[in-house]
């Protein structure tokens, strides 16, 4: 059983325990064990009081079950799974006594959408507590009555704002919106509890805030309201770019079931969900949740078993945009930082690097003032080896230079500790050669972070065959430790992310060279679903830093990634991107063309050219790069691959990843495309061996 239920005077408690599992999960069993214990709890007339808790640490309930929702193919069966669950919780609600949730760990999705059936919430300290309604991430709206309850408790714009945009917020941040009514500390909190049944069993108290006068003008008059949604759907749009039809949908339903009855609202809500959860949309988020689940914790074989030593003490090397941001990341993280450059106006620069990120994360109230003051102190600046051999790590982020990464590991392999764990944050260059100039290979490893550091979620860990499992185990911890997910890479050049990367944008450059527009692929690439296009994606990273790793990857890989013409001749005009103003386009207050730009572009062979023509050939060309990298085992599976572009460069994730869509589009078609390609532009298009192999075996990415 997943739920007990004991008695203890007149007061129930409820106890949610899923066996063998990490997590609480609304599973169909477990809401008709549910269902049985509230039907249970109304017959017996002499209980005033109900709890609901989880016996498991840091966890209340993460919400209905995932993989019951990615079993949901037709509309019908979405209805009919919505439904049980409203109806449970509507018996809830309905229930004559006092209800009280108490959340000491994670609330999300079918988990938050109980607590609010309840009459009241109760939230610990405990700083794992998460409360909220993601269910957009998976591409579907709450189901389980939260877009009913939600907006009802917390006013109209909170409450969609949560559902709309999967906002998940903390325990003081959920009683600050009057999500919850108490925090109590988690020791003793039985007694707690039983005082605040005291508290409120002769006088309910009133959990809504007294609307403030904004608040009622958009939301108790229609007018107002008409405002109100208005600028929601404008929003959403902004940021779904309408690729996500879930957050729209929840506008909809929130917007139709005001003022209206429970059972019309929740009758909105099951069909909003189930017109959601059958498309192809929400079937691709909900791969890619589960591949994030996978690598956020990802092991590697061989190093399950070993305990890496603690990290507390870091050195970074080079204090330039990386070296700052790894600076900064590492000393949030709470380990103290020495950060060595050779002068004091580079290290400034590093230091103001960090500062910056500090402010901007308590500007948006993400940490106080008096945490960053206190981790932005640990960082501590030195032009000498000094604090080196008390580093349990080093990260070197000096120039790309492969006789300047030789020189410098082979003093650190003097200067540190000998258990010291030794990294490259290199985008391209081979970590081998670096690891070959220390006397201990073993021990050096390549974290590629990108860039701003801050932001990205992705590091690759770049294994070489002379790295051991205790530095790959480190490495591992390591990276979890910062919050970010790791990919293992093998040691060749460019590894996975930057080699895919880097031939969609010279490819790019070529329709350039062809006559094509250049805010027009860039449009082109937005419409598909990136963030951004290949060329302001270049201005952001830098166009010096784009040219450097397509010099490497030619010279590693060849040919096809040698730099078109255009990009070399903007580069020696001074164009380097944003950093310095001016890139393809003008960064200033707004975003404009550089007009210099377009006059340097040597159009070769002009040709029509044609959109769908045009996007599928960067695609493919990632596809089959992607397909290359796996046939080198540069990566091991194409989740790696999936999580590396999605996490690296943006690849959009309701289309479920670049292999997924891969195999959406099938293996004929990916390769007909690449064969046209091949005859009319020339052999980088030629398919790959692996491609090849599995369009005999009739095989897909993800089987
Ligand atoms: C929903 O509720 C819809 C309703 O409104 C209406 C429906 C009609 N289902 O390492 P961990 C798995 S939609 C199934 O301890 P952590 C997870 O995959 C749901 N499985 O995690 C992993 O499996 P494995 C809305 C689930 O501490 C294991 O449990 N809820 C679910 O790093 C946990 O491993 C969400 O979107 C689930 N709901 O993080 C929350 N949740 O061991 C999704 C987890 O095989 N979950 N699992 O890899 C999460 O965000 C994180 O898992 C959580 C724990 C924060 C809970």
């Amino acid at each position: 059983m997943s739920i007990s239920f004991r008695q203890q005077n007149n007061i129930g408690f409820i106890e949610f325990d899923h066996p063998q599992a990490k997590v609480n999960i609304l599973s169909a069993e477990v809401l008709q064990q549910f269902d049985a214990i509230v039907e249970e709890i109304k017959r017996k007339s002499e209980i005033k009081a109900v709890f609901i808790l989880s016996k498991k640490k840091d966890i209340f309930i993460a919400g209905a079950d995932i993989k019951e929702i990615e079993g949901i193919n037709e509309k019908e069966e979405g209805v009919l799974k919505a439904q049980a669950g409203q109806n449970i919780f509507n018996q809830l609600e309905d229930l004559n006594i006092l209800t009280i949730a108490v959340i000491d760990g994670v609330a999300l999705g079918g988990g938050c959408e109980l607590a609010l059936a309840c009459r009241y919430r109760i939230a610990t300290f405990n700083e794992k507590v998460r409360i909220g309604l993601p269910e957009v991430n998976l591409g579907i709206i709450p189901g389980f009555g939260g877009t009913y309850r939600m907006p009802r408790l917390l006013g109209l714009e909170k409450g969609l704002r949560m559902i709309a945009t999967g906002k998940v917020i903390s325990g003081p941040e959920a009683l600050k919106a009057g999500l919850v009514d108490r925090l109590y500390p988690a020791q003793g909190l039985e007694e707690h509890l039983l005082n605040f049944l005291e508290e409120v069993s002769p006088k309910p108290v009133t959990r809504r805030k007294p609307k403030k006068f904004k608040q009622k003008f958009l939301e108790d008059n229609p007018i107002g309201r008409l405002v109100l949604f208005k600028e929601f759907r404008r929003s959403v749009l902004e940021s779904t770019k309408g690729f996500y039809p879930a957050p729209l949908k929840a506008v909809e339903v929130v917007e139709a079931s005001v003022g209206k009855s429970r059972e019309f609202a929740l009758e909105l809500e099951r069909k909003g969900f189930s017109e959601l959860v059958t498309t192809k949309v929400s079937k691709n988020l909900v791969k890619v949740f589960y591949l994030s689940e996978k690598y956020k914790k990802l092991t590697w074989p061989g190093t399950e078993n070993l305990t890496a030593k603690p990290l507390n003490r870091a050195a970074v090397l080079g204090a330039g945009v990386m070296g700052g941001g790894i600076a900064q990341l590492l000393s949030f993280q709470g380990m103290s930082v020495r950060l060595k450059d050779i002068n004091y106006e580079a290290i400034g620069k590093g230091l103001k690097a960090a500062r910056k990120i500090f402010d901007q994360a308590v500007h948006k109230r993400k940490t106080s003032a008096s945490f960053s003051r206190i981790r932005m102190a640990q960082i501590s600046p030195a032009l000498d080896y000094s604090g080196f051999p008390e580093a349990d790590v080093v990260i070197e982020a000096v120039v790309e230079n492969m006789d300047i990464k030789k020189k410098v590991f082979a003093e650190l392999g003097k200067v540190t500790s000998p258990q010291a764990l030794l990294c490259t944050n290199t985008s391209a260059l081979s970590v081998t050669q670096m690891a070959q100039a220390t006397q201990n290979p073993s021990r050096v490893i390549g974290l590629h972070f990108f860039n701003p550091v801050h932001r990205m979620p992705l590091i690759e860990i770049v294994k070489t065959d002379l790295t051991s499992l205790e530095t790959l185990a480190a490495a591992l911890q390591l990276v979890k430790r910062l919050g970010k997910t790791p990919i293992v890479v093998k040691d060749g050049c460019g590894f996975l992310v930057n080699r895919v990367l880097l031939g969609y944008i010279n490819e790019a450059g070529r329709l350039l060279e062809e006559g094509a527009g250049l805010t027009q692929i860039d449009k082109l690439v937005t419409d598909f679903g990136l963030p951004m296009g290949p060329f302001l994606l270049t201005d952001e990273v830098g166009i010096d830093v784009g040219i450097k790793v397509l010099h490497i990857l030619a010279d590693g890989l060849g040919e096809r990634f040698k730099p078109v013409e255009t990009f070399e001749k903007i580069y020696k005009a001074g164009f380097l991107g944003k950093k310095s103003g001016k890139g393809f386009y003008v960064h200033g207050k707004s975003r404009s063309l550089n007009p210099k730009v377009m006059s340097m572009v040597t159009v070769h062979h002009r040709r029509a050219w044609n959109s769908q023509e045009a996007i599928d050939r960067m695609i493919l060309l990632m596809v089959n790069e992607a397909a290359l990298c796996l046939q080198e085992k540069i990566v091991e599976d194409p989740g790696a691959v999936d999580i590396g572009m999605i996490m690296g460069m943006g690849f959009p994730p309701f289309r479920g990843g670049l292999l997924r869509y891969a195999d959406s589009l099938g293996i004929e078609m990916v390769i007909d495309r690449l064969r046209a390609f091949e005859k009319n532009f020339g052999p980088r298009f030629q398919p790959c061996p692996f491609l090849l192999k599995m369009q005999e075996r009739q095989e897909k990415f993800f089987s």
